[in-house]
């Protein structure tokens, strides 16, 4: 099927087909200009759907929750699609979790859909295309989208700007501290997850986190992120964990945040957006200036920064999309 074909696409992944869902999400990791018309299309039927964000160290258990989250919501009845941003390391999950939904309970179901994004880098964050994936998932009428991403480093924030509800998951033996406040993610948490917390060294972990958010809870006005401890070993937890997910979408909604949360949202993307049009705009047309740029740098006749304003001010204007 060639892009000629790409509102046939649109209607059919809003329809449900799989196939189409899941060109579409090629498509938006893509980031190619002949992809932008079916991917702009699926923007403008998106907005229902409650987009989440997981994120947590490699091995604290994301992936395994996920799959526990996302058979809880479909036992209610509720839809879900995952993306699993895959840092292409050792411990990228990504893969793990599609072969777990695969061949459990969920195998089969056109009610669940996972997906594995690859991202450039090996720190996590998001993969190029993750949020144009999560258009195309919400507009195809999910109602739940989960976002799995690795937090590491600073990147993990990218998550929380691009999610309505944010679960940050620590798991005990992992380090002696909370690794989620090592990584400073401890801000941009709705909710707390502790999981394995059938391993015995769970309660300390647990104890540490509260300790350490007493003082951001004191200083919170409206939701009070919880801490919840979950099991996948006995499947403790994970009902109050889709109860709270929801839960703070009620506050969301009844606060009036959420259309604070779409419009920062919408924000970054625009700025995103503009940075790689501009980046694609300047890698296109450099090419052809750098030597003569260069050849008046040797002479001293350009500083580096002259030099850039004139390669920059050289840069074709207009749609380059
Ligand atoms: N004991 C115990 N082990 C768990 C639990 N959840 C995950 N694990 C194990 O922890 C490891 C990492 O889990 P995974 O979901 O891949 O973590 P991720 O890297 O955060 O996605 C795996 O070996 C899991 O089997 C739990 O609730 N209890
Ligand atoms: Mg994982």
């Amino acid at each position: 099927m060639g892009y000629v074909a790409s509102l046939d696409l649109v209607a059919a992944a809003r329809a449900g087909h799989t196939r189409a869902i899941a060109r579409l999400l090629t498509r938006a990791e893509s980031g190619v200009a002949e992809a932008r018309p079916a991917l702009d299309a699926m923007f403008a039927h998106a907005g229902r759907a409650h987009v989440v964000g997981i994120t947590g160290v490699p091995g604290s258990g994301k992936s395994t929750l996920v799959a526990l989250v996302a058979a809880a919501i479909r036992k209610q009845g509720r839809t879900v699609a995952i993306v699993a941003i895959d840092p292409s390391s050792p411990f990228s999950g990504g893969a793990i979790l599609g072969d777990r939904i695969r061949m459990g309970e969920l195998g089969g179901d056109p009610g669940v859909f996972v997906r594995s994004m690859a991202t450039r880098g090996a720190l996590g964050g998001l993969a190029r295309g993750t949020l144009e994936a999560v258009d195309v998932l919400d507009a195809s009428g999910f109602d739940v989208v989960m976002i799995e991403t690795v937090g590491v480093g600073q990147d993990e924030v990218d998550v929380a700007r691009a999610a309505h509800t944010t679960v940050v998951v620590s798991a005990p033996g992992l380090g002696d501290d909370i690794q989620a406040i090592k990584a400073g993610v401890l801000e941009i948490a709705d909710i707390h997850v502790v999981s394995k917390c059938d391993k015995p060294d769970a309660n300390r972990t647990i104890a540490d986190l509260k300790s350490m958010l007493i003082l951001d809870l004191a200083n919170r006005p409206g939701w009070k992120p919880p801490v919840l401890p979950t099991s996948a070993a006995t499947g403790e937890g994970v009902d109050a964990l889709v109860a709270a997910v929801d839960a703070h979408r009620a506050a969301l909604e009844q606060s009036g945040e959420i259309a604070t949360r779409r419009a920062l949202i919408d924000e970054r993307r625009l700025l995103k957006a503009s940075e790689e049009l501009l980046r694609d705009r300047f890698e296109r047309a450099r090419d052809g200036r750098v030597a003569s740029l260069l050849a008046a740098m040797a002479a001293r006749e350009l500083s580096p920064h002259a030099a850039a304003t004139r390669l920059l001010a050289a840069l074709p204007q207009g749609e380059t999309a």
